[in-house]
């Protein structure tokens, strides 16, 4: 076993703490390479294999960038607010702060032990007010830009429990608690216009170097869509409505509409003879949520208001339904119905005997109805034959001159509800004054503290609403009495600007200087899961680009370069995660081997964007390798010590150097792509060659050698940073390692003087001849053709052809 171990670990991570090695140097900002791993939430308490692999391994990209040069800044915080801490309190009786400070001390020591490049000078805690009080000047500086603004929303409400559910408490439509159904309530709530920058935040995704996979379904959150609002005008009435339709061309198949359930109109315009049904329906639609009842699945119900909508060309009264397939709150909550062309109407309107219409003629021959492709117009009065192309535009122009409708684009990406009704969070900085209205809190008056005596009992309120001494306050305007908003910010608010903090953590004059950022920012590497694809990763995109429209900052982008790590699975095939109960501790693996076996067993056992089941039966052959590794810088030592040396540059020795150059290459290209699994695959080849080299020869070439060592030390010291600093110092070097540059790789070094070729004899291959690598194809034919063992197949035989591809393969056709 190598004498590599925990031990090695504590003696350099004391070592680079006493020489504070990897202390970000401000004066070298232009070199800066900023890489941001997503800072974790203190549950749990213990880091366990998933985190390992996230931090652990992106700190060896990160090692490897200041080896190459750059000035790396990798800080480390606590995402600290949130649900799960005021479960857990409601459960337990122990304050979330109590237990989320106690969970991150716990975190930064094992972090501490995992040896990483941290530099914790500016490390961040979400829920510290030092922090929370920039949380909460964002949302003023929001509000001041109107993109900040309340408006009423259903909230999950279990009517048991008399409290309101995020939504990861409602399971399968019952409350997570106590399994009774869950029905919507309508509360006034605080909204983010992201949708403002819905345009930006799509087309700026192009130029992002992140995985295509997210910059997709990012796209398809935000959900571009062009079409058309139409109004139609309701029979007997001086109401209207407008629906937003992608097929303008098949508004002559318009049979009927449908309005969303929760759609204002519906009351006002549904018959006294169809009100119970309409309510009864509406109160059903209640418990369902989006997802449902978009599913395709999901069966397309409705019912009849008993009004009827006039069709804005023919005139022709329509009958107006509402079904659960159309939502509120996308496009305008109202659709025209044309099942002639659409799947859903079709199934509607066949359950519900409402007539369909084709008005489009497919250029095939076999188009069923319901036909959703191209084609050309007909049964459209004075648009018929027109290509539907044409005949959108058509048909919208003509809209347009009677003032009924006109194109238009819509997304499916909808405002950001922040209002929690919850106590763990960074509370709204809002007063809600009898006289004045809403009255933002004056900035000198930031943080609005959160309070540490409330009482969480879920009763209906929010916690913060039972606290006297938070709730009254004085107006900032007029001075009377008034009260705060009692609702907390969504954690995702916390986390949308962190990135922008860390490099100036300690500011107590504003949230960043912007010289400084603009300097440090944006994010070069962006390392985590693939879950916050839709939404971390884009609130923090619309909130860096609100306040860069506001002036806080240049940059467009926050994260120029993402990874998403791939998953660890437990041993039962789940995400590992402490909700499952089927967390790896890595403790014990470190404590057997050393944190540097246990971070190059991440990187050799899994790909790394891939990730996988999680099983141990590498760690054993890791730990050889690193056994490997220092029994031949000892045997070195050893030879050096005892001086016979040769100076002389034979094959031997290219053979090594090249082995050598390839590996740097490689591991330098690899490594940066976050390949690290090839990378130790091919510094194991190079500690084969290593061996190899010194059994074959009588004499060795020490100095050689110890250059080779010198190099393949530095390269391997991303991936073990204490195995290596130990090794470096081992072959007397100079401290540290990590102040060494990364090899350079020879070219020439890689051009092979002679080279290997195959011999195939009719197909087969026969034998294996050696050449200089520059020869040319009669040399190599004549070579061939003298080997010995090709002659034993050919001797006696006709040979036919020969044929000679450069640099790989001989073929000889004989018979
Ligand atoms: C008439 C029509 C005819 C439609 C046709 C489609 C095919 P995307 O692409 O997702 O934007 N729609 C509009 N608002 C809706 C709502 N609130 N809830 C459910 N469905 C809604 O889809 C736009 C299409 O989805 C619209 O175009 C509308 O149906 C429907 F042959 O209008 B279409
Ligand atoms: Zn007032």
């Amino acid at each position: 076993m190598s004498k590599y171990g925990v031990h090695i670990d504590q003696k350099w991570q004391k070592k680079w703490e006493e020489t504070k090695l990897y202390k970000f140097n401000k004066d070298r900002v232009d070199k800066k390479l900023y890489c941001l791993e997503m800072f974790s939430y203190p549950s749990g308490s213990k880091l366990h294999v998933g985190h390992w692999y996230n931090y652990g391994v992106t700190d060896s990209w990160a090692r490897l960038k200041r080896l190459q040069g750059f000035e790396v800044f990798q800080p480390m915080g606590f995402d600290a607010f949130g649900l799960p801490a005021e479960n857990y309190a409601i459960k337990t009786g122990i304050h979330p702060q109590d237990s989320t400070l106690e969970n991150i001390r716990t975190m930064e020591i094992q972090l501490k032990n995992m040896g990483a490049m941290f530099d914790w000078d500016y490390e961040i805690i979400t829920c510290n007010p030092d922090y929370y009080k920039w949380t909460q000047w964002i949302f003023l500086k929001l509000y001041e830009k109107g993109l900040a603004y309340r408006k009423e929303a259903p909230v999950n409400w279990c009517p048991d429990c008399n409290t309101v559910l995020a939504n990861e408490q409602v399971v399968n439509g019952l409350c997570e608690r106590c399994n009774s159904e869950v029905t919507k309530k309508n509360l006034t709530q605080w909204f983010f216009k992201i949708t403002d920058y819905a345009e930006e935040l799509l087309e700026k995704l192009d130029g992002l170097d992140w995985p295509e996979k997210t910059k997709l379904m990012q796209k398809n959150w935000i959900g571009k869509s062009e079409g058309a609002q139409i109004t139609f005008k309701i029979k007997g009435s001086e109401e209207t409505f407008e629906v937003f339709t992608t097929r303008p061309d098949t508004l002559f198949g318009v049979t009927y509409v449908v309005l969303a359930p929760e759609n204002p109109l519906v009351d006002k315009i549904t018959t006294p003879e169809y009100k119970e049904l309409v309510e009864e329906y509406q109160e059903k639609t209640k418990k369902l949520n989006e997802i449902d009842r978009l599913a395709t699945t999901h069966e397309k119900t409705g019912v009849f208001t008993g009004s009827y909508a006039i069709h804005p060309i023919t005139g022709k009264e329509v009958p107006i339904w509402i079904g659960d397939y159309v939502l509120a709150t996308y496009g305008t909550g109202a659709v025209m119905a044309v099942p002639g062309h659409d799947e859903r109407d079709f199934e509607f309107a066949t359950k519900y005997q409402l007539p369909i219409v084709r008005v489009i003629k497919g250029y095939d021959e076999n188009d069923d109805l319901p036909y959703t492709g191209p084609g050309t117009l007909v049964n459209s009065d004075q648009f018929n034959g027109l290509d539907w192309e044409e005949g959108k535009k058509a048909i919208v122009s003509f809209l347009k001159t009677k003032d009924l409708g006109e194109f238009r684009i819509n997304y499916r990406l909808r405002d950001w509800l922040v209002s929690r009704q919850r106590y763990w969070g960074a509370p709204i900085p809002i007063i809600y004054c009898d006289s004045c209205g809403i009255v933002p809190v004056p900035e000198d008056q930031l943080p609005v503290l959160l309070p540490y005596d409330v009482d969480f009992t879920p009763d209906g309120k929010s916690p913060l609403a039972k606290h006297q001494g938070f709730i009254n306050t004085t107006c900032p305007t007029c001075g009377k009495a008034a009260k705060r908003e009692t609702d907390t910010l969504d954690t995702f608010v916390d986390s949308s600007w962190y990135y922008l903090r860390y490099p100036d953590n300690k500011n107590e004059k504003e949230p960043f200087n912007k010289e400084w950022l603009n300097k440090m920012g944006p994010v070069d590497k962006y390392v985590g899961g693939p879950e916050h694809a839709c939404m971390h990763l884009l609130y923090a995109r619309f909130i860096h680009k609100a306040l860069r429209d506001m002036g806080y900052i240049d940059f467009d982008e926050p994260f120029i370069s993402l990874v998403h790590q791939g998953i660890i699975l437990g041993p039962d095939g789940n995400r590992m995660s402490k909700s499952k109960g089927n967390v790896i501790s890595p403790d014990g693996y470190i404590e057997t081997y050393g944190s540097d076996v246990f971070r190059m067993y991440l990187m050799f056992g899994f790909a790394y964007t891939e990730g996988g089941p999680w099983n141990d039966d590498g760690i054993k052959a890791i730990a050889r390798f690193f056994d490997r590794i220092e029994r031949f810088i000892d045997k070195f030592i050893e030879l050096k010590n005892s001086g016979e040396t040769k100076d002389s540059f034979d094959k031997e020795e290219k053979e090594l150097n090249y082995v050598l150059n390839y590996t740097i290459k490689s591991v330098g290209q690899d490594a940066d792509k976050f390949q690290f699994n090839t990378s130790i695959a091919r510094m194991m080849e190079l500690v084969n060659s290593l061996y190899s080299y010194t059994s074959s020869v009588d004499k060795i070439n020490l100095t050689f050698l110890e250059t080779t060592l010198k190099k393949f030390v530095t390269i391997l010291a991303p991936f073990a940073p204490h195995f290596s600093e130990e090794l470096w110092e081992k072959l007397g070097q100079e401290y540290s390692v990590f102040n060494q540059k990364w090899p350079e790789y020879d070219p020439k070094a890689l051009i092979k003087d002679t080279i290997e070729l195959a011999v195939q004899i009719n197909g087969k291959v026969r034998g294996k001849i050696e050449v200089d690598s520059g020869a040319d194809e009669k040399t190599i034919e004549k070579l061939a053709l003298e080997d010995e063992k090709v002659k034993g197949y050919i001797d006696g035989k006709t040979i036919r052809k020969v044929i000679v591809i450069k640099g790989k393969i001989i073929n000889i056709v004989v018979s």
